[in-house]
């Protein structure tokens, strides 16, 4: 009955957790363990990974948020937006991989540049960046040696054109001439004097946006940049790049009769040089202008406050009509000030290990125990991962030593505890057990040793009087023999002692006796094994097939016959 409680209590905790459960050979319970997150929050088939902090923006919180990542491969202390892998990566980077905090959900990103077996500039969309003060991590991936880029610009901006494909039914040419030159991945303008104006089609940007392109000019001196906050072919600004004496960095403000320089400064620049122009449109009276991610000018006047959002597009300049601007990309990403940051690094990590078998504890191999009884099977956890906990185990016990048909199996059971309480069988006979476990990331171990555990009890298989002849002052002699029931080997004085009526019986050396004293005529008295001690197993369970022996007193009655 207390069996059977513990198994519905069992089997209710079971339904409660996992909710399904098969019927097992020989009636047995087979509870169905569930599968989840069976890479355990690792990237499958990469070999190391590093944590990395964003930290919020005191301006708010931010999604979709195009973040850049500068990825060493030689040695280095990580900081900041760098990362050093230590040359565990690819030379061509093509293995790096950026997931969200799960360690699994990857994100969309573009590897702006590379130096083979130096260093690659990345861009990663993170999905959520909280404000200040909160954070939020990523995960680098590297080391997988048959891995390809999946960077992708599309995916990761707003915005992004790389010209490698001619796209541009997406746009629209205002004034001069263009060239879709995709067997260079350019976007070529010029080749008339004046402006050459292209702009993305139906497409506004709104503040919060930086516009990022790479430009470049040749043979001599036209301006080449952006066109932005663009309200009409007589209103917007234009942020550019020459090699034009005393002005080679400049912003300028088209504006109905209100035309000039919001800014223009010195900048040492040469013809067919790639050059990275970023315009941060912070807000209607913020601009900022970088140079290869030097902050330039921060450009606060002459702004026109009503200019909020607007068409987007590149616009070159040209004095003459062999001189062009080229655009290797244009893309645009959010902009907030200040920006994300970044914050630690984490240590390169290795993917989770799964545990190894548990050792066995107790009982010992070979045990024997009461039938029925309730018995603690207790193992260590063992993990290759230092500090790895057990988040679950399954044990099983079984007449079988290949557990083909197991007798009792708890399915896999959510737990930090090292030990389970079963009650065993009432046959007695040879059966095994075995456990396995799972780690903190959910990862399966293989199963323990098999070991063996005995149920047995003692079986008293033969009884009788030693004399049939008794003197009258001395008593007689009752004598017993036991073995142990699962092997019927001898229980003898080496292994405990039987109890008749609450008494020590003797082993006198081929069985156990005890001496009854005379008792007064036509009394009789039953003899009964009342317990047995066993200092070997500990048993207690008596299986008695000899039975009760009764004597009775009498008279021998003399006649004299004459
Ligand atoms: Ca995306
Ligand atoms: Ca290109
Ligand atoms: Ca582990
Ligand atoms: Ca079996």
């Amino acid at each position: 009955m207390k069996k059977y409680y513990a198994g519905v209590c069992l089997l209710f905790c079971f339904l409660l957790f996992f909710g399904s459960i098969t019927e097992g050979k020989n009636g047995s319970i087979i509870f169905s363990s569930v599968e989840e997150g069976v890479d355990g929050g690792w990237l499958s088939g990469w070999q190391y990974r590093k944590s990395h902090e964003i930290q919020g923006s005191t301006a708010g919180a931010v999604t979709d948020y195009q973040v850049m990542v500068v990825v060493h491969y030689g040695d280095g202390a990580d900081s900041g937006q760098d990362v050093y892998l230590n040359g565990k990566c690819r030379t061509d980077f093509g293995d790096i991989r950026f997931t969200d905090s799960d360690g699994v959900t990857l994100l969309d990103y573009w590897m702006e540049s590379y130096v083979s077996g130096d260093y690659a500039v990345f861009w990663v969309e993170v999905p959520n960046i909280p404000a200040d003060p909160d954070n939020t991590v990523i995960y680098i991936y590297y080391g997988k040696s048959d891995a390809t880029t999946t960077s992708n610009g599309k995916n990761t901006f707003p915005i992004f054109y790389n010209f490698n494909t001619d796209e541009s039914s997406e746009w629209v040419l205002d004034a001069g001439q263009w060239q879709w030159d995709t067997s260079n991945g350019w976007l070529k303008t010029g080749g008339v004097t004046g402006q050459t104006r292209a702009r993305v089609k139906d497409t506004t940007v709104s503040t919060g946006q930086a516009i990022r392109i790479r430009i470049k000019w040749a043979p001599d001196n036209p301006f080449v940049g952006t066109c932005f906050a663009y309200q009409d072919s007589a209103n917007f600004y234009h942020h550019r790049l020459s090699t034009y004496s005393g002005a080679q960095h400049s912003m300028y403000r088209f504006q109905l009769g209100n035309n000039g320089y919001l800014f223009s400064k010195s900048y040492s620049t040469s013809t067919d040089t790639w050059y990275i122009l970023e315009t941060r449109w912070i807000s209607s009276t913020k601009v900022l202008c970088y140079i290869n991610d030097e902050l330039a000018k921060t450009v606060t006047s002459g702004l026109v406050s009503s200019w909020t959002s607007g068409g987007i597009g590149v616009r070159s300049y040209h004095y003459s009509t062999t001189d062009y601007g080229y655009y290797d990309w244009f893309l645009v990403r959010k902009c907030v000030d200040p920006e994300p940051s970044h914050g630690s690094w984490g240590n390169e990590e290795l993917p989770n290990q799964p545990p190894n078998p548990p050792s066995l504890n107790s009982p010992q191999a070979n045990e024997r125990f009461d039938p029925s009884i309730s018995v603690t099977f207790t193992w260590t956890f063992n993990d290759p991962d230092a500090g790895d906990a057990q988040s679950a185990y399954r044990f099983q016990l079984d007449d079988n030593s290949d557990f083909s048909s197991p007798i009792i199996d708890t399915g896999k059971v959510a737990s930090s505890e090292s030990s389970t309480t079963q009650s065993l069988l009432g046959s007695v006979g040879l059966y095994y057990w075995r456990v396995k476990t799972w780690d903190s990331q959910n990862a399966e171990g293989d199963w323990s040793e098999a070991r063996p555990i005995i149920v047995d009890r003692i079986k008293i298989i033969a009884g009788g009087v030693v004399d049939f002849t008794v003197d009258i002052d001395v008593g007689g002699k009752i004598w017993y023999y036991a073995v142990y029931e699962y092997d019927n080997s001898t229980f003898d004085d080496s292994c405990g002692l039987l109890y008749l009526n609450g008494f020590e019986m003797i082993w006198d050396g081929e069985k156990w006796v005890y001496a009854f004293p005379y008792s007064t005529e036509g009394n009789q008295i039953i003899f009964h094994i009342t317990g047995v001690l066993d200092n070997q197993y500990g048993l207690t369970e008596i299986n008695n097939q000899a039975g009760d022996i009764i004597i009775n007193w009498a008279t021998a009655t003399i006649e004299i016959k004459k």
